[in-house]
């Protein structure tokens, strides 16, 4: 009698023993993804936190399906809206594996200290850019040639407004903070380019970066990140319908977490087209 009561008694605590297992391994896994999702949305300085807009909007699913090029090998882009003004879309299957393989080995010994514009110069000793950059020519070989023309194509721009691709790489640490992609109109910069603001901005993401490795695109004052992953493009529009900079379009490249690389591509759509290179 007192065997099957020790018996009993010991399938109880078995099962208390994997239930309260179960349990906490679901608390550690909560615990975990936020952490981990805070890290990844880690803000900056640079922008006063009173200034941010609660803005939850995300619209999914409302997408293009259209055949490229390549149609013989089966490929859709597609896109989501993730916001309306400005307008963010995320493009799926922009790229093929080859071509962001082909553009990291391009262009990967072309790399130099990223520059930013401080308003007056070129600086490359700002700490708001630790990353790495290089520029493509423009139409440089057939792949460069290839992914120039579906930009023009799939943003209705054309080829001369168009920047020459620019190469990102950022390793542990690096990132960009705040900042936006159209110049400050009071800029000598801004006059120096014949008043050609940046319009569209367009970011390659060449290879996938885990959340755990950080790295993603956020918008400072949407409450969007953008984790990449390899061969999406995302797009967003950095004006207002007036022409001036949209403060909305503020965005960071967030720090690259522990041992891992980041590769990207910039592809910048002035309001009229640029002189030639
Ligand atoms: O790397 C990113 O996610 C953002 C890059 C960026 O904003 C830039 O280079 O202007």
């Amino acid at each position: 009698m007192e065997k099957v009561h020790t018996q009993k008694l010991s399938t109880k605590l078995t099962v208390l023993y994997f239930v309260l297992t179960l349990l906490l391994s679901i608390l550690s896994g909560y615990f975990l993804f936020n952490y981990l999702n805070k890290i990844t949305n880690k803000t900056n300085d640079i922008i006063d936190n009173n200034d941010i807009i609660d803005n939850n909007e995300i619209i999914f699913n409302d997408y293009l399906e259209e055949e490229t090029e390549e149609s013989e090998n089966e490929r859709k882009i597609w896109y989501e809206v993730l916001h309306t003004d400005p307008e963010v879309r995320l493009y799926h299957n922009f790229l093929f594996d080859g071509e962001s393989d082909h553009l990291i080995n391009l262009g990967k010994d072309r790399l130099n200290y990223s520059m930013t514009f401080s308003g007056y110069e070129n600086r490359n000793n700002d700490n708001r850019r630790t990353s790495w950059t290089g520029f493509y020519k423009k139409e440089e070989d057939d792949v460069i040639f290839k992914i120039e023309n579906r930009i023009s194509k799939y943003l209705n721009v054309s080829k001369d407004q168009m920047e020459s691709l620019q190469l990102l790489r950022y390793t542990e640490g690096q990132q960009f903070k705040h900042h936006t992609d159209w110049f400050d109109e009071k800029s000598l910069i801004f006059q120096s380019m014949s008043q050609r603001q940046r319009e569209h901005t367009i970011l390659l993401y060449l290879n996938d970066i885990p959340l755990i490795h950080g790295g993603g695109t956020t918008f400072t004052y949407l409450n969007i990140t953008v984790q990449p992953i390899k061969n999406t493009a995302l797009y967003f529009y950095n004006l207002h319908k007036n022409g001036t900079g949209h403060k909305l379009a503020t965005h960071s490249g967030n720090p690259i977490i522990g041992n891992y690389t980041k590769w990207a591509i910039n592809s910048w759509i002035r309001t009229k087209a640029l002189p030639d290179d």
